[in-house]
């Protein structure tokens, strides 16, 4: 099924020049790009964006960590994006990523963990339209 992602290369990965590189990893994993923003998340936004983690420990320093750099959030599509993407990112935690992995090759930790993938449609959809509100899914 043709699926479409949210991507977001995050914060350490841009310092660390790696839009590139995770955009080659994207365009050779057989996706396509078909929209993007390069921006900085704000406090609110990033509380909302892992609004579902609210109550985790990790959340604030987390929320600190996504406004800390610009971002760049993309919109990927392809057959099985969702699923195909987060393969391509690996494991949240880069210690178990593996290898050649966007996480094993450019996370520093399992917070600062190099980009973002979304985990089933539905959150694909929320989150395409939390950045991309103007783009429809068809
Ligand atoms: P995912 O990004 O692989 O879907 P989630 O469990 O949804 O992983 O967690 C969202 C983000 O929160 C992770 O990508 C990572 O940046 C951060 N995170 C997850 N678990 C931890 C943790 O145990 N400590 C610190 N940060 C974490
Ligand atoms: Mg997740």
């Amino acid at each position: 099924m043709i699926e479409r992602t949210l991507s977001i290369v995050k914060p350490d990965a841009v310092a660390k020049h790696g839009i590139g590189k995770v955009l080659a990893r994207i365009e050779e994993g057989g996706l396509e790009v078909v929209a993007g923003r390069f921006l900085r998340i704000t406090r609110a936004e990033a509380e909302g964006f892992y609004g579902v983690h609210r109550e985790r420990p990790f959340f604030n320093d987390l929320c600190t960590f996504m406004t800390s750099g610009p971002v760049f959030v993309s919109v990927l599509e392809g057959e099985n994006a969702i699923a195909r993407y987060r393969e391509i990112l690996g494991a949240t935690d880069p210690a178990k990523a593996a290898p050649g992995t966007v996480r094993a090759l450019f996370a520093t930790d399992i917070e600062k963990n190099a980009a973002h993938g979304s985990d089933a449609p539905e959150t694909a959809r929320i989150e395409i339209g939390f950045f991309f509100p103007g783009c429809e899914l068809v």
